[in-house]
């Protein structure tokens, strides 16, 4: 049997179990604590986790659940992608399988195994997405304009998630910047704010206080205009299915999964450092910053290793993810401990 960390059992959980007598005290609805409550079925190393590590080992291997020719046909591409079998290490790529079955996106679901099925209901079209704040051409676009307007690229990268597992994901999108540029930021311009789209109706999870709806994350203007920061809206090659985000995701390769907002409606230019709603639900666990660190360590467990799925043992956590190479001088001179 594979030995799971129990870092990656029940994600956060034991922040989920907190928040439950927190907002349990005040105006949170018995239904919402129960669902709160079941979010977090045990602690670390205790028996019922080691059941979920057996469930989750076998991830890899599950039959996919999801019909893909519902994709939808207006955010398809003109042009095939040479998809390579490796990333820019070597390492080979996870299945479509694997990235479409195993999946963090709370609004749906807060088991992973869980969130593609819940998911297959949920409406990407028509999608728009409004980018305003401190910039001359505030612009909303809709999708299939975006997928038009802004070439789409093939990017092959690995992510890795704060819960201490990875997967190569060959994604198709654009630079954060081209986008950007579009709308002319101003001088005043240093932080963007990404917001996913409210719509209970479809997201089970958010008729729950599982966390602040709507989710929000932010970077820094300098890191958004780098160039492997994107705008996913498809992968292998394929319009996004929802449970990786459809139809407008970010991706920063560099820096811990939860940076890599889901479901984007909203990007507004900012002067103002973004509360991110894992900085707000967890400050203590999440910073602004979560760039890929193996020598700060979560303060619940350790960031040195991670588990790829698919593969059995553990491999050694990069710093920035491998990516420091382009990223590093980012943070040239800032101390990565403060700034975690
Ligand atoms: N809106 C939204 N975006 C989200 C999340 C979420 O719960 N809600 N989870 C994040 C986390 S923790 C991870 S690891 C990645 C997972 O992306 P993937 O399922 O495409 O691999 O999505 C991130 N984006
Ligand atoms: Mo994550």
């Amino acid at each position: 049997m594979v030995k799971i960390p129990s870092s990656e059992i029940t994600p956060e959980h034991l922040y989920l179990s907190r928040r439950a007598f927190m907002v349990g005290a005040g105006s949170l609805s018995a239904a919402a604590l129960i669902a709160a409550g079941c979010a977090s079925p045990s602690l670390p190393g205790a028996p019922a986790a080691a059941a979920g590590a057996e469930a989750e080992s076998n991830a890899a291997s599950a039959a996919p659940r999801i019909t893909f020719s519902e994709l939808p046909e207006a955010l398809s591409y003109d042009e095939p992608f040479a998809t390579s079998d490796t990333d820019d290490l070597g390492d080979a790529l996870n299945s479509y399988d694997e990235i479409t079955n195993y999946n963090n996106y709370y609004e749906f679901s807060t088991d992973k195994q869980e969130v593609a099925v819940l998911s297959t209901n949920f409406n990407t079209l028509p999608w728009q997405v409004e980018v305003t704040g401190l910039c001359n051409k505030p612009t909303t676009f809709d999708i299939e304009d975006v997928v038009k307007r802004f070439t789409q690229e093939e990017r092959i990268y690995r992510l890795r998630c704060v819960e201490a597992w990875s997967m190569v994901i060959p994604w198709v999108g654009f630079p954060v910047g081209e986008l950007l540029r579009a709308v002319e930021p101003k001088a005043e311009a240093q932080f963007v704010k990404f917001t996913t789209i409210v719509r209970p109706e479809e997201m089970p999870n958010q008729r729950r206080a599982v966390l602040d709806w709507p989710y929000v994350e932010g970077l820094r203007m300098d890191e958004a205009m780098n160039d492997l920061a994107i705008f996913a809206t498809g992968m292998y090659g394929k319009p996004l299915v929802v449970a990786n985000g459809a139809p407008f995701r970010l991706v920063v390769p560099w820096k811990y999964g939860f940076k890599s907002i889901k479901g984007i409606v909203k990007i507004e230019l900012t002067d103002t450092m973004p509360q991110s709603t894992w900085m707000l639900a967890a400050p203590r666990e999440y910073g602004f910053y979560a760039n890929v660190n193996p020598e700060v360590n979560h303060p619940r467990w350790s960031q040195a290793s991670e588990r790829r799925i698919g593969e059995l043992g553990r491999r050694d956590t990069l710093p920035f993810n491998g990516y420091g190479e382009e990223v590093a001088h980012l943070y040239a001179g800032m101390d990565l401990r403060a700034n975690f």
